[in-house]
């Protein structure tokens, strides 16, 4: 909750340092980089914001941050005021794909290197932006849907799925959605029989879960688009009294320590990793284009997969 605040606060700040014209580098010399974050509203990006926050200060770099609060209008607000503020790079993670090119073609005007964190746009323009490093979120649907796939091998009843969403109309939930739906599909008994979004958080997980179960439909397996969700979701089923990882097979997106705990538990039977620390990479591309060397245009996030024994010895050495 403090660190919500303090983020508040400056993103505050940052608006207001805009509206009166403020526009000199702070750090004497320093690169400066504009990031705009999406919001604080999962354990991934916590880890995401801790990482570029202390690789920004290991490399020297002077960081304006300012978090969104899931809303696209802040990240546009955001961002014109780094331009005010004449920042030497801006790096942002889109809450939503769409709708970014009247505000990247200003960033572009006023001659700015743009560098896409995390998540894409769907601007066809791709000189609207120097790279974009993140995960190649349709692999993590299919990596899921595999999983499905394989764990219900032996039978020839019908599977049936729910799926809780991501952001809607975010990258991650639009390409996990997809990978997940074009595996399953190979084999008609898989049913994807409600879908809905959950908004990345715990609490919304939670809710929309309680309501799959409350439409009394039997559930197999439950998709999370994210572990936050998953979490919720496991909640929900446990004082519905059934048994998450049993009575629902479970699998989630994302890797954080909560939920590969949930797994050595056995109340989740599969995660795939999404990897949030990205800041080393990022502070590496900040210095590249500020200097105008070139980039590659997309650079792809390693990650793994953890079943439950995966998960427990993953455990002791998972930061986040
Ligand atoms: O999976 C989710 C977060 O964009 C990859 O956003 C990110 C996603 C991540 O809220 O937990």
């Amino acid at each position: 909750m403090f660190k919500r605040l303090v983020i508040a606060a400056s993103a505050l700040t940052l608006v207001t340092a805009a509206a009166v014209g403020c526009g000199s580098n702070s750090g004497g010399g320093a690169i400066t980089l504009g990031f705009s974050q999406v919001g604080a509203e999962s354990g991934w990006r916590t880890a995401n914001t801790q990482s570029i926050q202390d690789s920004a200060k290991s490399a020297g770099l002077n960081l304006k941050f300012a978090d969104a609060q899931q809303k696209q209008e802040n990240q546009i607000k955001a961002i014109r005021s780094f331009i005010q503020q004449r920042v030497d790079v801006i790096a942002f993670s889109p809450v939503v794909q769409s709708g970014w090119d009247t505000v990247l073609k200003e960033v572009k005007d006023a001659k700015i290197p743009v560098i896409l964190t995390d998540r894409a746009v769907d601007s066809k323009d791709t000189s609207l932006y120097a790279t974009f490093l993140g995960s190649d979120f349709v692999e993590e649907g299919r990596k899921a849907g595999q999983w499905v796939t394989d764990a219900f091998k032996g039978t020839g009843e019908t599977v049936n799925i729910a799926e809780l969403q991501g952001t809607t109309g975010s990258a991650p939930a639009i390409d996990r959605k997809k990978g997940f739906a074009d595996t399953v599909a190979a084999d008609p008994k898989f049913k994807v029989i409600a879908s809905q979004t959950g908004d990345f958080t715990r609490a919304k997980g939670k809710e929309v879960m309680q309501a799959f179960l409350a439409s009394r439909q039997k559930i197999d397996v439950l998709f999370a688009h994210n572990d936050d969700m998953a979490l919720g979701a496991i909640q929900a089923i446990e004082e519905a009294g059934l048994k998450p990882g049993k009575d629902i097979k479970i699998v989630s997106i994302d890797g954080v320590r909560d939920a590969l705990q949930a797994l050595a538990d056995g109340k989740e039977n599969f995660v795939v990793e999404c990897n949030p620390l990205l800041g080393p990479q990022l502070m590496e591309l900040v210095k590249k284009v500020k200097d105008g060397q070139p980039v590659p245009q997309r650079i792809v996030t390693e990650e793994t997969t953890f079943t439950p024994e995966q998960a427990a010895a993953a455990l002791p050495g998972r930061k986040y």
